[in-house]
């Protein structure tokens, strides 16, 4: 067997669907060459079904999967993001060290045999409930990372500035002592994290300011000159306008809404990731794709919380460029997600295959081809295609389901994306170079699975 090598008779590169492509990479789990048209070597692996990159998470909170599925039902009749708000704090109350790596464990295996390869975990829950330090200011980040590297997931670790529980500063509610930072001492913590769990390939640091409810202009100002000392050029994520409460506040204390505040007020490029853009009118649409930031969508946890439907359509028409993430996790599935993204615009206007370009007329290839790149943007790490250069993550579909059996190359991921039959069309996950995933199952999802479903069992007791 050669090593550092696989054969695939399809596999997806930047231009689409190439044959007879050849994968090499080296020991630190980066692409050195994707040949297409190649002549397989003898005594190459070949890759079980056709080959694409793994689709980058760009948004996470991991504690949040193990409440999924314990809010859906009527508390009161007027059941909000708010009111869903209330019980996700009294669910972050709760968890410790030990139960945060356990529920990212299971949670990035999850995901990885989804086909995500990688994840920005937006870290808020950093202290012990009261808001006590812990001895080591970064050990519940610590937890998520390991979470990370043992289940071999590609992590962007972005440790997030809470001060204010809203607009005008606002001094924060009891229930938010745990998440509460100033920026010095956020990034005290982070260099901290740093040191005791160093960047490589597959890890990567930056910051989250929560939300513009959560920080003022001035402590951005002073978190974002201390990143750009210690860590330049890392990324920069946000929730920036994903109810249209925050837009009203918004409008109300700083006189206007928040998209536009944030472009007025800072340099907004390629290293933002604007979370939740919820609610934009056409103006911000059109500046917002203009400056380069990347659009964090979450379609399916959007939906679940009654947050509002992005306009895809008008933000893709003006170039804009954006990712996913499954943020609370009520789904875990990057199908879902582009599934559901161009489902709301069908259903807003009442047409068909509303996100496609004229080049790109596939509603999946083309969701697929622009969550990858723009996810991996957000990630600030070389991945999202595959290329020389970039890491040696992909995914390896199962060519005998019913979702693309007997279908042409160009239907394959339409297939995988809107339909609905049956099991998982992913079938083996590489990252980094190492199979993690071989035929739909992760070495360590048994284990896992006990160690999830003990804890999940604990927190609920
Ligand atoms: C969060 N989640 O930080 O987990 C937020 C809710 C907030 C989502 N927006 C809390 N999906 O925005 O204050
Ligand atoms: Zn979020």
């Amino acid at each position: 067997m050669i090593e550092n090598t696989l054969f695939a008779q399809h596999a997806r590169l930047a231009d689409g669907w190439r044959r007879n492509v050849l994968l090499q990479w080296d020991a630190t789990g980066t692409l050195t060459a994707v040949t297409p048209d190649s002549v397989a070597p003898g005594g190459v692996q070949y890759a079980a079904g056709p080959v694409m990159a793994g689709m980058p998470n760009l948004h996470s909170h991991a504690f949040q999967r193990a409440m999924a599925g314990l809010t859906e039902y009527r508390a009161n009749p007027a059941d909000s993001f708010w009111s869903w708000r209330e019980l996700m704090y009294r669910f972050a109350a709760r968890i410790t060290p030990e139960s945060i790596g356990a529920i990212a464990q299971w949670l990035y295996i999850e995901m990885l045999k989804a086909g995500y390869t990688s994840v920005c975990e937006f870290h808020y829950v950093h202290h012990a409930p009261d808001g006590q330090r812990y001895a080591n200011p970064a050990e519940m980040a610590e937890r998520v990372v390991d979470a990370a590297q043992v289940t071999g997931i590609g992590m962007t670790m972005l440790p997030v500035l809470y001060q204010y529980s809203g607009f005008g500063a606002l001094d924060p509610r009891a229930d938010q002592a745990r998440f509460i930072h100033t920026p010095e001492s956020l990034l005290a913590s982070l260099a901290t994290l740093r040191d005791a769990r160093p960047e490589n390939g597959a890890l990567r640091y930056g910051v989250a300011p929560h939300s513009l409810r959560a920080v003022s202009a001035a402590s951005l100002t002073r978190l974002l000159a201390g990143l750009d000392a210690g860590f330049p050029g890392a990324p920069v994520h946000i929730h920036i306008a994903e109810q249209t409460g925050e837009v009203d506040s918004c409008v109300a204390t700083e006189g206007s809404r928040p998209v536009r505040w944030l472009l007025d007020r800072f340099d907004v490029d390629s290293r933002w990731c604007l979370v939740h853009a919820t609610h934009v009118d056409e103006n911000e649409v059109q500046s917002m794709a203009a400056s380069g930031a990347i659009a964090g969508l979450c379609p399916t946890t959007e939906a679940n919380l009654g947050d509002g439907l992005f306009p895809a359509h008008d933000f893709l028409a003006a170039q804009g460029r954006f990712g996913i993430g499954s943020d609370s996790h009520i789904a875990v599935d990057w199908r879902s997600e582009l599934r559901l993204l161009e489902y709301g615009q069908r259903l807003l206007r009442r047409e068909r295959n509303v996100l496609a370009s004229s080049n790109a007329v596939h509603v999946a290839d083309y969701l697929f081809d622009a969550a990858a790149l723009g996810g991996a943007a957000a990630t600030g790490r070389a991945v999202g295609v595959l290329e020389a250069g970039r890491r040696a993550d992909w995914i390896v579909l199962d060519p005998d389901h019913p979702a693309i059996a007997g279908h042409g190359c160009e239907a394959w991921l339409s297939g995988v994306v809107f339909c609905e039959h049956g099991e998982s069309p992913v079938l083996d996950v590489t990252v980094g170079g190492f199979k993690v995933v071989e035929g739909r199952r992760h070495r360590d999802e048994e284990s896992a699975f006990r160690r999830y479903r003990a804890t999940l069992e604990g927190l609920l007791a």
